[in-house]
This record gives structure tokens, sequence and C-alpha cells, in this order.
């Protein structure tokens, strides 16, 4: 069943990136829309709830895939019948599915405009929405040149390496803790978001807020990408977000006995250390992240929640 191989790829990384892991689990509903052989609507709704609450589960971090499961899922409870709600999941896992890539776009040609020509970039992790940014100034002409962090321990900084040089783009490769080191070469920090906090924090790959303080202390603007589904309507309501602790493996193996390891990865990164969030309706100051929840998202997430 699609919806289960795409809930364990996600947990086991196969597919990674918030925005990716978003579009995954739309994509991974409308097959069940799809493939609905039964004839109760209710089983039908039964079902799909379901199947976005195993999506939900496969990783507790990026509210984009909450988000992603809200969008597809959201005309359920006025579907008239069982046609009538696979037209309607389909419909909004497509639209779903198009705004993000179209989001991905518009946030490229936005946080370009903040790239100069000559410009030395640090970016961190792999982040579709920072790449497109930084892939865009490229093609604009700019002359840049651009530091990528490895991103231990599972390395998307490798990715991101291959997809800048297959661009044409100068590359470096450095390790995480070469960060505050190579600071004073840099001109911008660009980097992903896996969630925006009401507050305007930043819940990004584990690092992330070692790069803002180390571009802070060398005033270094850290340019945040992010689409809209990536704001957190349950941090308005008070909730923290979960930082996802992954399996000890990941990190080391074969240490002597007693050695503890932990594995966090993620952080949160304050608004007072970013400059900017390059969104697809625009670009704003970190501090606008309630109303980017409230008016994109919804008013009804100021309201009480049915159980998730
Ligand atoms: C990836 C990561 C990325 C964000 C944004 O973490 O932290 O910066 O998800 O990515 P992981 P995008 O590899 O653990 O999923 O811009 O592609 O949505």
């Amino acid at each position: 069943m699609k919806l289960i191989e795409t809930a364990n790829s996600i947990k086991t990384m196969g597919i990674r990136g918030a925005g990716l892991i978003a579009r995954s689990a739309a994509d991974a509903l409308k097959d069940l829309a799809e493939n609905y052989q039964g004839n109760s609507l209710n089983e039908f709704i039964d079902l799909l709830d379901q199947g976005g609450k195993t999506l939900v589960a496969s990783r507790p971090t990026a509210i984009s895939l909450w988000n992603a499961v809200q969008a597809t899922l959201k005309d359920a409870p006025r579907a008239e019948n069982i046609e009538d709600l696979r037209t309607k999941i389909v419909k909004n896992a497509d639209s779903f599915i198009l705004n993000s890539n179209k989001a991905v776009e518009i946030i490229g040609k936005i946080g370009a405009n903040r790239i100069k020509d000559g410009d030395t970039i640090l970016t961190h992790c792999n982040s579709k929405a920072a790449l497109s940014v930084i892939k865009t100034a490229f093609k604009q002409g700019k002359d840049i040149s651009v530091y990528a962090t490895e991103s231990r321990p599972w390395r998307q900084g490798l990715l991101t390496v291959k997809d800048l040089s297959d661009a044409g783009i100068p590359v470096t490769l450095i390790v995480d803790s070469a960060v505050r080191w190579i600071m004073k070469e840099i001109d911008l920090a660009v980097v992903g978001a896996d969630t925006v906090c009401s507050n305007g924090a930043l819940i990004n790959k584990i690092g992330t807020s070692q790069i803002a303080l180390a571009a802070h202390e060398a005033r270094v603007p850290l340019m945040v990408c992010a689409e809209s589904y990536k704001f957190s309507p349950k941090t308005i309501q008070g909730e923290m977000v979960e930082i996802e602790e992954r399996e000890t493996s990941e990190v080391a193996t074969n240490l002597p006995p007693g050695v503890k390891i932990r594995n966090p990865v993620f952080d949160s990164t304050p608004a007072e250390y970013i400059d900017s969030i390059a969104t697809e309706i625009g670009l704003i100051s970190p501090y606008a992240a309630y109303e980017v929840i409230v008016n994109k998202l919804g008013h009804e997430c100021l309201f009480e929640r049915e159980s998730d």
C-alpha cells in the first residue's frame, strides 16, 4: 500500500526534506482515495483519517507534514458521497503539490534579490527552498560561491554539493564544526525550515542555531527559506514543537560500554537571530510569523482544533 510505503520511507529518511515530505504525504492520501473500493462513506472517511494519522506519526518535527494532511483532508466532513469525497481529496492533493512546487520557485526569486554579485553564501543540510534561492541568483548571472556544511550524521550536505556543482555553482564542503571559522568569508547564510513557530523561532536541521549564533556574531544576515505551510498553527495554540531524536547508531556504533549517545536532529533558532524569512507571499520579518499563520493558514487555527 502506497501510504504505508510513504510513511515508512519518511521514517527511514528515504523521503526527506520538509517540502518533499509534505508533497509525498498529499500524494499518498490521493492514492488512498483513488483506490478506495468500499461502499461506505464513513468507512472511507475513517480510512483517510487513519492514513493521515499514520503519515503524521512518521516524523514528528516538520509541521509541513501535518499541514499537508490537513490541506488534503480538509473537505472530508462536507463530502456528500464516496465519489464526491474522492474528487475532493484528489483535487486538494493536486493543488497542494502544485502550490508547494510553485512556492519553491517563487521563494527562489524573492530570496535571490537578497543575493549580490560576488557574494559567498553559507548553507546547511539540504533544503530545496534554500537551493532554489541560490540557484536562481546564479541563473541571474550573479557571480556567487557557496560553502555547504556536511550536516552530520546523515551528511545531507553531500546532496547539496552535488546539486550545486551539477548546476555549475562553485561550492566547498565543510564539516559542521568549521562554521564559525569560515564565517569571516560569508556574506549571507541561507537555510531552509522544518517549522516556523508563531513567535518567529525557526526549527531546522541540528546545527542551524549554532550557524545563527556565529552569523549574528559576525554580523552576517541569516535568511530562512520557508513555504507558508512550514508555519505552525499548533504553536499559536501554545504547543511546543517536538524535536525528533533518532537512533543512536546513526551517530556511532561499537563504543565502550556505558558511553551514551544522543541524536537530536533539529534545533530551535530564536527570531532575534533571523534577518528575514523568504516565503512565497513575500520576504518577511520572523516577527510576522503570527500573521502568516492566521492569514494564510486560516483563522480556525486560533480556536480549539478537533483532536488530531
Ligand atoms: C532537512 C532540513 C531542511 C528542511 C527544509 O532535514 O532540515 O533544511 O527540511 O527542506 P532532514 P526543504 O534531512 O532530516 O529531513 O526546503 O527541502 O523543504
